[in-house]
């Protein structure tokens, strides 16, 4: 497909930053926003998602849109408000007066977080289990994927809901061995999302091919995803170093990992 010219929300933070580097390899040219400037990108838009003027501009004339950016942990219910309901609001309805038809949204295992994880033997969980977020953070993301099928339903605007398991450049427990996307799987994720017809409003579950996956890929993998990478070459030692997962401790007893008993609070 063509070179999109796409707007990438969240720019400077820790998967804006991946997918900068990332996603020009596809063809997309790159609009860049976030509340905070962008290093070394000074024609990056500095603004932020409450600036509704700010918005519109930044997505006229763009094909598609990535957005990244919010709050991107557990906080308060009026910053999480602000930052993600009111944010991710405010950019739809941006696209939708300039005529933006694609979007691709930056959701999050949290929105299901309280599922409980599966044991070696069970099903994969289903891209469509009934939601339970773990936090103010993903009921806000659930918010979004609510917003994502409105807009599809009611405007015609698609959008690829990506329910991100972790996605840095490599993984750091034992619980992420299962739910990781490698910063190149995303970008292949992404790119797809952006480019694959009809996706009306999918949700997928986002992460590599991993050994341990926990989640169904099919909704991705029907996008054209094709994951390359697998968790398991890290195995070994982070097992070494924090051992198995327990079934017994709650922090591993759900998909949502400590966001369900002990959530990380925004910023870190
Ligand atoms: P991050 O916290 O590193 O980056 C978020 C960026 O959004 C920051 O640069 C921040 O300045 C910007 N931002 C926050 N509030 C804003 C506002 N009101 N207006 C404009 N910009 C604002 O988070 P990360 O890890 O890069 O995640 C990016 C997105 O992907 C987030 O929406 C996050 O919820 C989602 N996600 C990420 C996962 C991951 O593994 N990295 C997993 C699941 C979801
Ligand atoms: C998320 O939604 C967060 O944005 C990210 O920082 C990680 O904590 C990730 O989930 C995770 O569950 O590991």
């Amino acid at each position: 497909p063509a070179p999109r010219t796409v707007l990438l929300t969240g720019a400077a933070g820790g998967l804006g930053t991946l997918m900068r580097g990332l996603l020009p390899a596809y063809g997309h040219e790159l609009r860049l926003f976030d509340a905070v400037p962008v290093e070394g990108e000074p024609d990056a838009i500095t603004a932020d998602l409450g600036d509704r003027e700010a918005l519109r501009e930044a997505v006229r004339g763009v094909d598609a849109i990535i957005h990244l950016a919010g709050i991107s942990l557990e906080s308060t219910f009026d910053k999480i408000l602000k930052a993600n309901i009111e944010g991710t609001y405010n950019l739809y309805e941006a696209a939708r007066e300039e005529g933006v038809l694609r979007i691709v949204f930056a959701s999050s295992n949290h929105v299901v977080g309280y599922t409980p994880r599966p044991l070696p033997g069970d099903p994969l969980i289903p891209v469509d289990a009934p939601r339970r977020p773990d936090t103010f953070y993903g009921l806000s993301k659930s918010f979004g994927e609510d917003l994502a099928q409105l807009y599809w339903d009611r405007h015609g605007m698609e959008t690829v809901s990506v329910r991100i398991g972790s996605c840095f450049p490599e993984p750091t427990s034992v619980r992420m061995l299962s739910v990781w996307m490698s910063p190149e799987d995303g970008a292949r994720l992404f790119h797809a999302a952006l480019t694959a017809e009809d996706v009306r409003h999918t949700v997928v579950h986002g992460s590599s091919d991993n050994t341990r996956l926990w989640w169904d890929l099919t909704t991705a993998r029907a996008l054209g995803y094709e994951p390359r990478d697998d968790s398991e070459p890290y195995a070994a030692r982070l097992i070494a170093e924090q051992g198995e997962l327990d079934p017994d401790n709650p922090d591993h007893a759900h998909l949502g990992g400590h966001f369900c008993t002990n959530p990380p609070i925004w910023p870190r």
